[in-house]
């Protein structure tokens, strides 16, 4: 028996200035356009659209500071505005479904669940880690140190957001889907307690036995668990839909099994979906998987 489930709040954030391509901010649209609402209402799932957290107007463009941190100042303007949306959400007893923009916007749900969970967990579906730092990163790009700033690490103006929340213990963390790892972020992983399925290690495991790892060990040791999905976990082939693809990675298949049985563990208090970008593709091929896939998590049955 499931507990019964908890009205989804839909939080739209069209940012793209953490990343280093533009479009990714036409994500949250195209993913409603694809038919959002009437899945989830076909689905028996209650929603509400909370409307768009507006990103602040720039007229510099992308810039690269000389800290190694582009754009810096409206990452900072979107994710506190994003933050405080989360946290109102979840202080409403509702299910925060955040629909990136680039996966730098995790900075502000992040903070906003943690000023809730005293012990947050985190399963991160990445092709990367995103634990850069302006020191580590090879780009300067955001949304590649957005789990970084999570876990306290970073330039103080992107931690500040967390202040007050419940700091993000390493050991609650597990990435899934990583292939394309920079060497900061190695030496980090090796270290902490973060734990990495790789695609090596979906390969050896099988999916099901990683899912069922990951929430072995979050499931007695936390009171939420947040699902971060970055569409570039997938193979390129089949959501190709987005900046910084990298072959070699989850089929929808196995993605599709993921969520079902994330759904099935009924433990999931919060997810997002980030990095579709519609421009890179004719068809809206890769916000179509991401709505199939939030469907899933969110309890839709084949039959
Ligand atoms: B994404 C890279 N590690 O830091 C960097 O898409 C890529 O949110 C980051 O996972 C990709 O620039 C960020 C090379
Ligand atoms: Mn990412
Ligand atoms: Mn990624
Ligand atoms: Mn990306």
């Amino acid at each position: 028996m499931k507990v019964k489930q908890k009205t989804v709040s839909i939080l739209s954030v069209p940012f793209d200035l953490g990343a280093g391509r533009k479009g990714v901010h036409l994500s949250p649209n195209a993913i409603l356009q694809a038919g959002l609402e009437q899945r989830l209402a076909d689905a028996g799932v209650s929603c509400v659209l909370e409307g768009e957290v507006v990103p602040p107007s720039t007229g510099k463009g992308k810039q690269n500071t000389a800290d190694n941190l582009k754009n810096l100042e409206e990452v900072v303007t979107v994710n506190e505005k994003l933050a405080d949306r989360v946290e109102a959400v979840v202080r409403k007893g509702q299910f925060p479904l955040v629909l990136g923009g680039d996966h730098s916007i995790a900075i502000g749900t992040l903070s906003g669940l943690t000023r809730h969970y005293k012990n947050l967990g985190v399963i991160w579906f990445d092709a990367h880690s995103d634990l850069n730092t302006a020191e580590t990163s090879p780009s300067g790009n955001i949304h590649g140190m957005s789990l970084a700033v999570g876990l306290g690490m970073g330039d103080p103006r992107l931690t500040k957001i967390k202040e007050g929340g419940h700091p993000i213990k390493s050991k609650h963390v597990v990435i899934i889907g990583a292939r394309s790892i920079d060497e900061g972020e190695k030496a980090y992983i090796n270290d902490s307690g973060v734990t990495c399925f790789t695609m090596h290690d979906i390969d050896q495991m099988g999916m099901e036995e990683v899912i069922a790892q990951t929430l072995d060990l979050l499931r007695d040791t936390t009171d939420g668990i947040h699902l971060s999905f970055d569409v570039d976990s997938l193979d390129p082939l089949e959501a190709p839909g987005t900046g910084t693809p990298v072959k070699g990675g989850v089929s929808y298949r196995e993605a599709q099994f993921a969520l079902r049985l994330l759904h099935e563990s009924g433990l999931i208090t919060s997810a997002e979906f980030v990095e579709v970008n519609p421009t890179l593709e004719s068809d809206n091929a890769t916000a179509e998987v991401a709505l199939e896939f939030i469907a899933s998590l969110l309890g839709e049955q084949i039959l």
